[in-house]
């Protein structure tokens, strides 16, 4: 696995384009009625409204999302919510983490709970390595590609809350430039990833070649869904969608290709953060 040291780099080739804009995308397109706490943060000025991205509501007043989107509103199930204050996490020591948190001014009926536990830990059961991913944003989704190595944005598509699976694969951290070549702004977070694998074909599995009947992922403008998973049978939030890449020596040949990976800021590292800047209880989400 020490390969994985490279991916990093990777990251920022592939974020050059996502920097400021968001919009999740998440395929297959499979649209749900489920996972209502994950809304979309968006610019609403003079009558228009642009979807910057999307983020995930965590207590009647506070959602979180990352910091490279930003907007004056958050949605929740179709409803505007306005956002009064957006905070960016900031890091005692080396680079912040790409998340935020947004206030609200009015309360939103429906919000999700974190859960908190580490990727790896001694008891199985309590780690999230392994576990099916339920990946939820709006946005962008994608079809499978001509030539069958995976899967190409569909322009026009967003505006739809979807869900894809996958499985957590990996933890790494990923640092990557959400600023500008003249004037970087580097976040380094700690991520739970994913690889996106080909049904019936283990050599595009860049990190393990489970794969779930809906395995797909997020693309590279997805900024802010949410990562969960369930624990007797309810969903709890345990990431937050940040970026893409790919390995080099993988088989992918673009960021949606096969044997791609997705990025999730892992909230368990920065639970301090959450619940200092919040004041919420870790324990009633
Ligand atoms: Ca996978």
């Amino acid at each position: 696995m020490y390969v994985l040291r490279s991916l990093p780099v990777l990251a920022v080739l592939s974020l050059a384009g996502h920097a400021n804009v968001g919009g999740a995308a998440v395929f297959p397109d499979h649209p749900t009625s489920d996972y209502k706490a994950v809304g979309v943060i968006g610019t609403s000025a003079g009558g228009t409204f642009k979807l910057n991205g999307s983020a995930v509501a965590i207590s009647e007043d506070w959602v979180i999302g990352v910091a490279h989107v930003g907007g004056n509103v958050f949605v929740e199930d179709g409803k505007q919510y306005p956002i009064v204050q957006k905070i960016i996490h900031k890091a005692f020591t080396g680079e912040p983490a790409d998340l935020a948190m947004y206030r609200l001014g009015k309360p939103v009926p429906v919000y999700a709970q974190i859960l908190l536990a580490p990727f790896e830990c001694p008891s199985p059961a309590g780690s999230l390595k392994g576990h099916t991913v339920y990946i939820v944003g709006y946005g962008r989704t994608a079809r499978p590609r001509s030539d069958g190595n995976g899967w190409e944005p569909e322009q026009g598509s967003e505006g739809v809350r979807r869900m894809a699976t996958n499985t957590i694969d990996y933890t790494e951290v990923d640092r990557y430039n959400i600023g500008s070549a003249d004037q970087p702004k580097w976040k380094s977070s700690a991520c739970l990833v994913y690889d996106l694998d080909k049904p019936g074909d283990p050599s595009f599995s860049t990190l393990g070649s489970a794969i779930t009947p809906d395995e797909g992922g997020v693309g590279a403008k997805d900024s802010g869904g949410g990562w969960f998973v369930k624990v007797n049978g309810k969903s709890y939030l345990v990431a937050i969608s940040a970026s893409v890449g790919r390995l080099q020596g993988s088989k992918a040949t673009s960021d949606y290709g096969y044997g791609a990976l997705g990025f999730g800021v892992h909230l368990t590292p920065y639970r301090g953060w959450i619940y200092g800047v919040t004041k919420l209880s870790e324990f009633k989400g």
